[in-house]
């Protein structure tokens, strides 16, 4: 059994008032209280960012990684130990920029982590730069006559690079944020939850009354095992509403650890560590 208080860290919490973050962070502690998730079956991993911020303030075994590594670091402890849960914050430029590679290929390999996508569309920590969500003709102090580029779309992103669970949610919804990273988790694959997250000091455009007022919820005639039609949905935001819930969840592939007899009994910290006799090795180089 967790409990809030197990949860909790003697770290002052320093997000901006009103930020997004705050709703991820209350979902994920509920979904953590839920599923009795400690630092006995789970670890966490965050990239640099406001979001990053997180690792401060839920006691759970945790690795704060450079800046747009989280993916490669959260493949690191899974494949050494598959029978932890493993969740990836990352920032939208943590994510989609510094670590864009990562995300492509961690989703191809179908790796059993859940990516929690704090997507701001700014950079905030570093006080809110374009970052690869912004939209076109956004202004900032790094684009101050407006960028010139198209945003990135990471569930499109994710669908199109061989994600098998991609969902949305908005962050004020805590309730839902907290089920759908606990259904997210119980996914065996690559997941990925695009948090729609206010940054309230830096973007004026994503606010917290702008998500409330496009956001509309799948209904139950949605169906997600649908490939083509979960990438038509995620088009839907250039049109202006955004849809929020499960996109695409596929269970008819194996993850990339089920695929690997080594550590399907065992996982690789409890297994010994091998003794090899190597020295006929050597004399062959000699
Ligand atoms: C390789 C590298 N590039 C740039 C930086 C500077 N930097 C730190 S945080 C950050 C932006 C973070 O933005 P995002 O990932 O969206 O997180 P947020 O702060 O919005 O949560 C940048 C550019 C860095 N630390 N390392
Ligand atoms: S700068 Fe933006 S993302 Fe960072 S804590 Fe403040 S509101 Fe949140
Ligand atoms: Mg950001």
């Amino acid at each position: 059994m967790t409990t809030h208080e197990q949860l909790t860290t003697p770290n002052p919490c320093n997000w901006c008032p009103g930020c997004g973050d705050f709703g991820i962070w209350s979902g994920f502690k509920q979904a953590c209280v839920d599923q009795g998730w400690d630092s006995s079956n789970t670890a966490i991993v965050a990239g640099i960012g406001c979001h990053g911020h997180i690792v401060n303030f839920v006691k759970i075994t945790a690795f704060e990684g450079l800046h747009g590594r989280s993916l490669p670091v959260a493949t690191g402890i899974k494949l050494a130990n598959n029978r932890l849960n493993v969740f990836a914050f990352a920032g939208d430029g943590d994510c989609l920029a510094e670590g864009g590679n990562h995300f492509i290929h961690t989703a191809r390999r179908n790796h059993d982590i859940t990516v929690i996508l704090h997507d701001n569309a700014v950079y905030g920590l570093t006080t809110g730069q374009t970052s690869p969500r912004s939209p076109k003709g956004y202004k900032s102090k790094s684009t101050p006559d407006g960028s010139l580029e198209e945003p990135l779309h990471p569930l499109r992103m994710a669908i199109a690079a061989g994600a098998t669970f991609v969902a949305r949610v908005y962050s004020g919804d805590v309730d839902r944020v907290a089920a759908l990273i606990v259904r997210a988790q119980q996914h065996r694959g690559f997941a990925v939850i695009q948090m729609l997250q206010p940054c309230v000091t830096f973007n004026k455009l994503y606010t917290h009354k702008f998500f409330q007022e496009n956001i509309y919820e799948l209904g139950s005639e949605y169906n997600p095992r649908d490939k083509e039609a979960a990438f038509l949905k995620t088009l839907e935001w250039d049109y202006g509403r955004i849809p929020v819930g499960v996109l695409y969840e596929n269970t008819d592939e194996l993850s990339y650890e089920q695929q690997i007899p080594h550590i399907r009994t065992t996982p690789i910290v409890e297994q010994p560590i091998a003794t090899r006799d190597v020295s006929s090795l050597y004399k062959h180089y000699q």
